[in-house]
């Protein structure tokens, strides 16, 4: 149904994102969208680059006089920074290029980057080639079409939101009644956590971690809620939902675990204390006009929503970048060093939040639009409605 793309390198002109797929009439503005890239663009913890970017995008096509037309939405994003890495990542061969590498070549490959698999997979000698693409600044792009999912999704009456739980050894609490917009309440901390006091305790570590020269990594959940009882489907594999949030979360860089409701956990308990209990609750339309009395399933069953809210934890391991740098080998030389020590952040969890956020938002939006697909926002509107009717309906 839905499908997106995105191009650029994080030191290239620009990144660019396309999404294609999404109905006619859906109403969108550029700030809908860079209001997400400037929460992506925050969190304590961040090195420079991230003074020297405002995201921004430019919509290039699929949106006219703040509709969409039904057309592939393509957004551009361009880099500040290109300026000043013109002479290193000119598309255009220079004079100087045939004496030998050009400036800033990697070598030092980065333990847990992608650098070196990348450099033997695609037969490089620079692992510039490889890290530039590597690099998490194209989850920009990621964010973008997420942003423009979202306001899909939120047409529907369904809101997706993060918070930060974990970071760097340090627990958050998760509050016992969530905030009613979690995003108003995770992107007022600089963390973007929930629990003020495991927030002290955390930037005490990132200040220690950066001291030190190493990183950290951490956990971040999203929420959603609105959501309708039925979206994926239990009779294929691949059209399962968990499936689908799983394979979205991993393709995150850096993410190492993903974990729907209880997650692990429920392999060491029993039965009876997994399983949410069932009870009426009429009035309830998006989830059948029931209730689980618990949400330890974390909103999905047989692959598909219950209507309850949609839990999901995501992990994310330290950057691999560090400042006192791992050994490693020399590619060019085969000799042991220590891996290069490009600029970096000591941790970008509360980022991965924001980027979480939107592949969640795809994911729904896909599957939302697999259910009640329609050319135009009405056409979908028009089917979601009846399909809301009709669970007003079998219990009345
Ligand atoms: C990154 C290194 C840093 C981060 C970057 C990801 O960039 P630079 O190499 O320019 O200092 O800031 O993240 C972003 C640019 C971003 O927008 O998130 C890396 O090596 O992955």
């Amino acid at each position: 149904m839905l499908r997106f793309t995105t191009a650029g390198e994080s030191h290239g002109p620009a990144l660019v994102s396309i999404l294609e797929g999404l109905p006619a009439g859906v109403p969108l503005l550029a700030a809908d969208v860079d209001t997400d890239l400037a929460r992506r663009q925050q969190g304590y913890g961040r090195g420079r680059r991230m003074q020297i970017e405002t995201d921004r995008i430019e919509f290039l096509s699929g949106v006219r006089a703040g509709e969409t037309l039904g057309s592939p939405i393509s957004m551009l994003i361009r880099n500040s920074d290109w300026k000043n890495w013109l002479e290193i990542m000119d598309p255009a061969p220079r004079d100087g290029d045939a004496d030998g590498p050009r400036k800033r070549q990697v070598t030092r490959v980065r333990p847990g980057h992608a650098d070196l698999t990348g450099l033997l997979k695609y037969d490089r000698t620079d692992a510039r080639d490889i890290l530039e693409r590597a690099s998490a600044r194209e989850t920009t792009a990621r964010v973008a079409s997420g942003a423009v999912c979202r306001v899909l999704l939120r047409e529907l009456g369904i809101r997706v939101g993060s918070h930060l739980v974990h970071l760097g050894g340090v627990n958050a609490a998760r509050p016992s009644v969530m905030p009613p917009d979690i995003n108003a309440a995770a992107d007022a901390s600089p963390l973007r956590t929930l629990d003020a006091a495991a927030e002290s305790e955390m930037i005490a570590r990132i200040d220690a971690a950066k001291k030190d020269g190493n990183t950290l990594g951490g956990i971040c959940e999203v929420v959603v809620t609105g959501l309708p009882v039925g979206l994926g489907s239990h009779v294929s594999w691949d059209r399962r939902l968990d499936g689908r949030l799983g394979q979205a979360m991993l393709s995150i860089p850096a993410v190492k675990g993903v974990e729907i409701g209880l997650g692990f956990e429920t392999a060491r308990r029993t039965g009876a204390e997994v399983h949410d209990e069932i009870e009426a609750a009429p009035g309830n339309t998006r989830t059948g006009h029931v209730r689980r009395t618990t949400n330890r399933a974390g909103g999905t069953e047989g692959g598909m929503t219950t209507g309850e809210e949609l839990v999901i934890r995501v992990a994310m391991k330290p950057i691999s970048t560090l400042m006192r740098p791992l050994g490693t080998v020399d590619v060019a030389t085969g000799q042991a060093a220590s891996a290069v020590a490009e600029r970096s952040d000591v941790t970008a969890v509360p980022a991965m939040g924001v980027i979480a956020e939107a592949m969640a938002a795809f994911v729904l939006a896909d599957a939302v639009l697999e259910k009640f697909g329609g050319d135009s926002l009405g056409e979908v509107r028009r089917n979601f409605d009846a399909y809301l009717a009709r669970l007003d309906e079998r219990v009345g």
